[in-house]
């Protein structure tokens, strides 16, 4: 019977290597419990089925064949275990790189939303000047033809009027206020000097609209009323703003001008940030920016609001607001303070 015996051994080798060949390419385990039923299976299990024939065998074959048996028994559960447990890890693994973290990764930015460039520019403007002991004050933007023109010493024929085309709510008597100046005249009316204050705001003109022109911008007037002050104050003061405003080392020039309600009246030039002096586009070669109106207040306009001419001086001054925030961040178009694009807003 040694034939049968061979077939035996060769079936029991046969199965041993279907087994491992199948038990190497299941990847689940479910697969895998039906690999175990199949092949270790107590009832049914190829093993099992093997095992059958035992008693059929003679005395000296049956240790020859169960020892087979059991030898092939003990690995295929040793390789269970093993592809069981690597079955595991390979599970295990799969939901911890569904929960990789890249701790590295930056952090998401907080959207932080900011000023608008001119109420910075207003703010830094009114703080040089809290500074220096102005108080800010706030006026109505529809005034009165008195406030806007006659107290400032433009009477209604005045050529002046010419200069600043108004927008008249009832004509003659109401308007958009043209420069925040009459707030000035509106504080001299209510206190007594000294006077300190700067007024921001909204002034309005009926003029052409271009790149460097609206008819609604933003102004910034001030007025100093004290016993003896004298031109040489507004220079030191206008100074410390444009050095303030505009660098340390910025130079001041103060051109002869013309405005009614000063007397005498300048012009405030500062050297060109941009070329130091040397002349560029900004300055349009002439080395030096106009930053400032100013003058000594008329004594006419003193005399008006109840002060003394011959005890009070004052100087005043006015700047457009568009203007230093063009020059500062080295914008070319006015209109863009009023468009509202977030685009061009986001930039400052
Ligand atoms: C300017 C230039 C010069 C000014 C004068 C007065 C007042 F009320 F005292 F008369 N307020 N503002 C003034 C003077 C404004 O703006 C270019």
């Amino acid at each position: 019977m040694i034939e049968q015996l061979d077939v035996l051994l060769q079936q029991l080798d046969d199965l041993r290597a279907r087994a491992i060949a199948e038990l190497e390419a299941i990847t689940t385990k479910a697969a895998l419990d039906e690999w175990d039923t199949r092949y270790l299976g107590r009832s049914r299990g190829e093993l099992k089925n093997i095992s059958a024939v035992m008693p059929k065998l003679t005395k000296e074959e049956r240790p020859v064949v169960g020892q087979k048996i059991n030898t092939v028994k003990a690995e295929l559960e040793q390789r269970l275990v093993a592809k069981r447990e690597s079955l595991q890890q390979r599970e295990l693994l799969a939901a911890l790189e569904k929960e990789r973290l890249d701790v590295t990764l930056p952090g998401r930015t907080q959207a932080i939303g900011h000023m608008h460039p001119l109420s910075r520019i207003t703010l830094e403007i009114t703080q040089i000047f809290m500074r220096m002991g102005f108080q800010v004050v706030q006026g109505p933007e529809v005034e009165t033809d008195y406030y806007n023109f006659q107290a400032l010493n433009i009477p209604a024929d005045h050529p002046a009027r010419d200069m600043q085309d108004t927008f008249w709510v009832v004509p003659g008597e109401i308007l958009l206020r043209t420069q925040t100046s009459p707030m000035q005249i509106r504080t001299m009316e209510q206190t007594r000097p000294p006077v300190r204050v700067v007024v921001p705001g909204k002034v309005f003109r009926y003029e052409a609209v271009d790149a460097s022109h609206e008819a609604m911008f933003h102004q910034i007037e001030g007025l100093l009323i004290d016993e003896h002050c004298t031109m040489a104050d507004l220079k030191g003061c206008l100074e410390r703003f444009a050095q303030e405003m505009f660098g340390e080392d910025r130079r001041v020039r103060f051109r002869g001008s013309y405005f009614p309600f000063t007397e005498p009246s300048a012009e405030v030039d500062i050297d060109c940030p941009f070329c130091a002096g040397e002349g560029c586009r900004t300055c349009k070669y002439t080395g030096w920016l106009e930053i400032l109106g100013s003058g000594m207040v008329d004594p006419r306009v003193l005399r008006q609001v109840g002060y003394d001419p011959a005890k009070y001086r004052g100087f005043a001054f006015g700047m457009g607001v568009e203007r230093v925030a063009m020059l500062k961040y080295g914008v070319n178009e006015i209109r863009l303070f009023s468009g509202n694009d977030l685009r061009f807003l986001r930039q400052f």
